[in-house]
């Protein structure tokens, strides 16, 4: 049996798998759930993952796994080559810390602007299988953390050309999904005020990976 991929191709967490997937070359197949037309709340897809959200992982064996952290640490150990989550106590320790930061102060901040405000996610300010009512000052919360943290990955990416310990890491998919996906609040990395992440980011569209 081979490794089911439960993906959507609009979204940004099942894209951070999906790029993990192709750095390292992962046979898979693919399933496409759509988010737009909530096939993620099907009683079919609950029976994969009873939290409804992509990514979801099914191994071999048809264990299943059902969040970007747990299908990482999984592939990083079946699939060493390249290492993405770092390889020594140090480098592990800072890729770990670096992950927690960008979910917490970029891709949390990304999709509170967007579900707290859009008129078509209403109830639906969290993702998951619970309905929350939208918040509006967690949208402009939101807004202003990605400009914090944009102000901040701009000074740290000076001279570097990447997030993390010196190499391409799982750290520089998590920023570039939310950089990217942040464009639906209008937020985007601008020549004047963001140089180095343009730079860094312009350096990633050259793998495959980000082009899939
Ligand atoms: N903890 C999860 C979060 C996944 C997540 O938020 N997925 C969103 C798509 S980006 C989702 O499935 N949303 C379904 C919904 O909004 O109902 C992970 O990073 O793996």
């Amino acid at each position: 049996m081979t490794l089911i991929f439960y993906d959507y191709s609009k979204a940004p967490s099942p894209r951070r798998a999906r790029i993990f997937l192709a750095e390292k070359n992962v046979p898979h197949k693919t399933v496409e759930i759509n988010l737009m037309a909530n096939e993620q709340m099907g009683d079919a897809f609950r029976k994969i993952n009873p939290d409804c959200t992509v990514p979801a992982l099914q191994l071999e064996d048809g264990k299943i796994l059902t969040d970007n952290a747990s299908i990482a640490a999984y592939l990083e150990e079946i699939y060493p080559e390249p290492p993405l989550l770092g390889t020594t106590p140090y480098e592990k320790a800072v890729i770990a810390s670096w992950q927690s930061k960008i979910d917490h102060e970029f891709g949390m901040a990304v999709a509170s602007a967007l579900r707290n405000a859009n008129p078509a996610m209403k109830d639906r300010s969290l993702p998951g299988k619970h309905n929350y009512k939208q918040i509006p000052e967690l949208s402009i919360r939101g807004l202003k953390q990605i400009d914090n943290f944009l102000n901040f990955l701009e000074t740290h990416l000076q001279e570097k050309e990447f997030i993390s310990t010196g190499k391409f890491t799982i750290a520089d998919i998590s920023a570039a999904c939310a950089l990217d996906f942040a464009r639906v609040v209008k937020k985007k990395a601008n020549e004047n005020m963001h140089p180095n992440i343009i730079r860094w980011r312009s350096g990633l569209s050259q793998r495959k990976s980000f082009n899939i």
